[in-house]
Order: structure tokens, then C-alpha cells, then sequence
């Protein structure tokens, strides 16, 4: 009996994939967008095959990754955005509610939708994030976007 292994390969060709991000603290999520499309286009990704789809806020990001998701065009669909602790009050609630709406729209559409969107304590810590000391969050998610792909696409076809 061989054991079937499932490994994502990194090959970003032929894959059609869908950007989600927030306008809110557009100086770090445009940051965010801008390290996405570099690891797409540096992995094979045609610029054809992207779609940037722009929202208000996180809030609203899981309203348009769902319809994304489920309008059968798009592979993997990433999410972007940040939500910063010293911007609003309701913090806690855009930072839940946006993190379990990207949850739930990947398990039940079946098309990966990765979180890409990141919540910090503060500006500092979330420019950090968006391509300087910690690396870059949108670079990151789309990675994870290409792996996912190529693991759903050999999930579908074992027997
Ligand atoms: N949206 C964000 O993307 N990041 C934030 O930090 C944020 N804060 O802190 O308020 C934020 N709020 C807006 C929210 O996402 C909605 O757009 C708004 O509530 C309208 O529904």
C-alpha cells in the first residue's frame, strides 16, 4: 500500500486569483497589496489573471471574498487589510468579525480565501508588517494563496 502524499507546489501559472483589500489605512494595506502582486507575478502569475476588488473597510472584505469565491471565477481569493488597535474603539469587533467572516467563507464556498488581514496594536507594528521589519503580510497571504491552489486542485483528484 503507498502512502499518497499532498504537498502545494508554488507555481503561480494558470491560477486566477482575487485581491479583496480595505481602503481603511490605505498606507499599509496598499503596502500589503503591493507585496501580494509581487510574489503572484514572481511566481508565474499572468497580471491578466488577477482581480483587485477594493472594499471601505475589513469589515466588508467577507462580503466580497464570498461573492468572489462563489462566482466560479477566481481559484483562491486573498484578503488584505488592517486593522489598527489606536484607530477606533471598535477595534475588536472589525478584527473578529472580518478574521471569522474570511473563515467561513473559504469552508463554505470550498475556494481558499486567505486572511491576509493583519491587526496590531498599532501603526508601528502594522507598517512592520507591510514590508519592513516583519516582512510583508500581503506577500505572505499570497503564498499561501498559490500553495493552497495547488493543494486543493490534488486533493480534488485523488481516488
Ligand atoms: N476598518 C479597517 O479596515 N481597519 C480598521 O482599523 C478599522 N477601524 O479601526 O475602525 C476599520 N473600520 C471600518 C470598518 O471596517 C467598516 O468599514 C465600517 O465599520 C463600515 O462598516
Amino acid at each position: 500500500m503507498d502512502i499518497q502524499e499532498i504537498n502545494g507546489m508554488l507555481d503561480a501559472k494558470e491560477i486566477r486569483v482575487a485581491i479583496v483589500v480595505a481602503r481603511f489605512n490605505s498606507l499599509v494595506a496598499e503596502q500589503l497589496v503591493t507585496g501580494a502582486l509581487d510574489c503572484l507575478t514572481r511566481h508565474g502569475s499572468a497580471e491578466a489573471d488577477i482581480t483587485l476588488i477594493r472594499v471601505p473597510g475589513a469589515f466588508e472584505i467577507p462580503f466580497a471574498a464570498k461573492k468572489a469565491a462563489e462566482a466560479g471565477s477566481y481559484d483562491a481569493v486573498i484578503c488584505l487589510g488592517a486593522v489598527i488597535r489606536g484607530s477606533t474603539p471598535h477595534f475588536d469587533y472589525v478584527a473578529a468579525e472580518s478574521a471569522k467572516g474570511v473563515a467561513q467563507t473559504s469552508l463554505s464556498s470550498g475556494v481558499p480565501v486567505i486572511n491576509g488581514i493583519i491587526t496590531t496594536n498599532d501603526i508601528e507594528q502594522a507598517l512592520e508588517r507591510a514590508g519592513t521589519k516583519a516582512g510583508n503580510k500581503g506577500w505572505d497571504a499570497a503564498l499561501a494563496a498559490i500553495e493552497m491552489v495547488s493543494v486543493n486542485r490534488q486533493i480534488s483528484r485523488v481516488r
